[in-house]
């Protein structure tokens, strides 16, 4: 079986809706068919400051939203990054392949690091996406389902494992994105030019996957659309309606066309409306689903600690091979 491998952030508790469409759903699909290996990043969380204790918690919360979205431990590997120190070894060795400039061009840290101001940002935001090379290339994955804004950082894993393995020898395996087209950038719902997005998204434009119900149908009935009244997808010049069709269709599995066909005459309105009823009807399972799991931390933490052995059996056999083909003098 192919293996993949994927990661989310514990940061800010709940999942958002883009976290889900965009990264989760996929990776519940594909534990069917793929040796699937899961993580809570942990190790990427404290690249923005933290809060011990949230961490702790917001690490529990991730697993256990992860388990409620479908995630199974007899079918995939579920750990918490931390727990495998084979992450933070491996990441050494590609920081020292990295040039700086090369490190400077990733978008996502320009990004991220203009809003905290450059001087308040940490050395290890500018280098998160080479502690994800060595989280991707430890686990020899074959593919890495992810949203689009991820993409850049999948291009530096190829160039990293391709430079690696021609100045050392085959070792890595060079990994492909997996990005579903119809979900690989799930909009804000107050501006639909934007990703939804924990830390960019305005209150009303994210959807929190624990939020009350009646607050998120409060949301979705409010969304941004345009002033034409014609329900048809059209991302270029009908981004809101668009991203409430995409958002429709994945979590009920009717194809957009049938969508644009049912509310053919009808008022963007009847759309929100039927909407809000689709991702409350998600979203309320979901919430249960995942305090049930919170209800039993021993449980919660015996999965991930049967996770962070299967994965360390894998991590440790990489790391090894890395540090005899780099020349470490192998300890006696
Ligand atoms: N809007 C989105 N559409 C599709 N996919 C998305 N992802 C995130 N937002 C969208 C995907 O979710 C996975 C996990 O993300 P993460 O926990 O690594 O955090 P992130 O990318 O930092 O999430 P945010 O909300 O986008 O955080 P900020 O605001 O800090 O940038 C990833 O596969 C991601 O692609």
């Amino acid at each position: 079986r192919p293996r993949v491998l994927s990661g989310i952030q514990p940061t800010a508790g709940s999942f958002h809706l883009g976290n889900y469409l965009g990264a989760v759903r996929q990776w519940v699909a594909l534990q069917e068919s793929h040796d699937a290996f899961y993580m809570v990043v942990d190790l990427h969380a404290i690249t923005v400051p933290q809060d011990p204790k949230e961490l702790t918690a917001n690490t529990r919360l991730a697993a256990a939203q992860l388990l409620a979205a479908g995630l199974d431990p007899e079918r995939c590997t579920l750990f918490v990054q931390s727990h495998v120190p084979e992450h933070a070894q491996l990441a050494w060795i590609m920081n020292c392949l990295t040039g700086f400039g090369e490190a400077s061009r990733m978008t996502q840290f320009k990004d991220k690091s203009a809003k905290q101001g450059a001087d308040r940002a940490s050395v290890g935001l500018f280098t998160y996406p080479i502690l994800q090379v060595a989280d991707i290339l430890l686990y020899q994955a074959n593919e890495v389902p992810v949203g689009e804004d991820q993409r850049q950082h999948i291009e530096l894993t190829r160039d990293l494992a391709e430079r690696f393995n021609g100045r050392f020898g085959q070792t890595f395996t060079i990994p492909k994105p997996y990005i579903l087209k119809e979900t690989a950038k799930i909009y804000d719902l107050q501006d639909p030019a934007i990703k939804m997005s924990k830390s960019a998204s305005t209150p009303k434009g994210l959807i929190n996957l624990l939020d009350d119900p009646k607050a998120t149908a409060k949301k979705v009935r409010s969304a941004v659309t345009d002033t034409d009244t014609v329900v048809r997808f059209d991302p270029e010049n009908k981004p809101g309606v668009s991203n409430l069709l995409t958002v429709y269709s994945t979590l009920t599995g009717t194809p957009v066309p049938e969508l644009e066909r049912q509310y053919e005459g009808k008022l963007y309105g009847a759309l929100k409306t039927d909407l809000a009823d689709v991702v409350v009807d998600f979203v309320t399972p979901f919430r249960d689903r995942t305090q049930q799991y919170l209800d039993d931390p021993e449980t919660l933490d015996s999965i991930l600690a049967k996770g962070a052995e299967k994965a360390r059996a894998v991590a440790a056999e990489t790391l090894a091979r890395s540090y005899e083909r780099v020349g470490f003098l192998p300890a006696k």
